[in-house]
């Protein structure tokens, strides 16, 4: 995240981190990724792109804020099964989407507390977002010089998509959405090790939803280059058609 603050424990319960797991059984960050219910994180299919698809070869956390420390609401989970969407293409950033299945019974994988809960997801009649909303990212990704190793949060409002079609052409497509500075001056992005995880916007009813998933973008915290986020309230279905099936 750069331009954005220290959060404090507890404020982001949603944010999941994304590890890949060496062969010498330390870990490695990859990515962000939001807890939407118990059994199910959305994240962005690209931070499989490189490691594929099998669960093993991955490790969730929640409840995290240090990730060098051990907080007392922290939990390791394995994934038991991750779905990218079946329309993304590892060469472009469409449909740059995916869910991750924790291991658990019953449509019950980790109980909830004031440091692991799920952010809510957009309204399927609200397919336009309004702006300006109060929308937020969170992430452990890269700052000024490196990974942050508290969880940081940046503030920034989502701009016209107009922003983000005439900086990157028809790479910037409507199942996208682009956020980032306003004014000149002041650097607001997401960057690596952010992708994956939330963009979530406030709603008039107080309400936190996951309105964008950390995608791609050129560079970081440039304002002329703003970021590019999967545009979430396009992949409704297909998240109902993932969680809801019989597993
Ligand atoms: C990345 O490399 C990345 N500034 C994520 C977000 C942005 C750029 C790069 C947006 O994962």
């Amino acid at each position: 995240i750069i331009g954005g603050d220290k959060s404090l424990r507890g404020d982001w319960p949603w944010q999941v981190s994304l590890w890949l797991r060496a062969q010498s059984k330390r870990i490695h960050p990859l990515c962000g990724a939001t807890l939407i219910n118990s059994c199910w994180v959305v994240t962005a299919a690209h931070c499989f792109k490189r490691f594929g698809t099998d669960p093993s070869r991955y490790i969730l956390r929640l409840g995290d804020y240090h990730t060098e420390e051990r907080d007392d609401f922290e939990r390791t989970l394995s994934p038991e099964r991750i779905e990218l969407h079946r329309k993304y293409h590892s060469q472009g950033w469409e449909n740059d989407i995916a869910l991750v299945r924790l291991k658990g019974t019953d449509g019950n994988c980790v109980s909830f507390n004031p440091h692991t809960n799920a952010a809510c997801l957009p309204n399927q009649s609200a397919k336009k977002v309004k702006r300006p909303a109060a929308c937020v990212i969170t992430g452990w990704g890269v700052t000024d010089s490196e990974y942050s190793r508290t969880l940081l949060q940046a503030w920034l409002p989502l701009l016209p998509s107009g922003k983000c079609k005439k900086r990157y052409g028809s790479r910037f497509t409507s199942r996208m959405l682009c956020a980032g500075s306003l004014s000149n001056h002041r650097r607001v992005d997401s960057c690596q090790g952010d992708s994956g995880g939330p963009l979530v916007c406030q709603g008039t009813n107080g309400r936190w939803t996951l309105t964008g998933v950390i995608s791609w973008g050129h560079g970081c915290g440039d304002p002329s280059y703003p970021g590019v986020y999967t545009r979430v309230s396009r992949f409704l279905k297909w998240i109902e058609k993932v969680t809801q099936a019989p597993s």
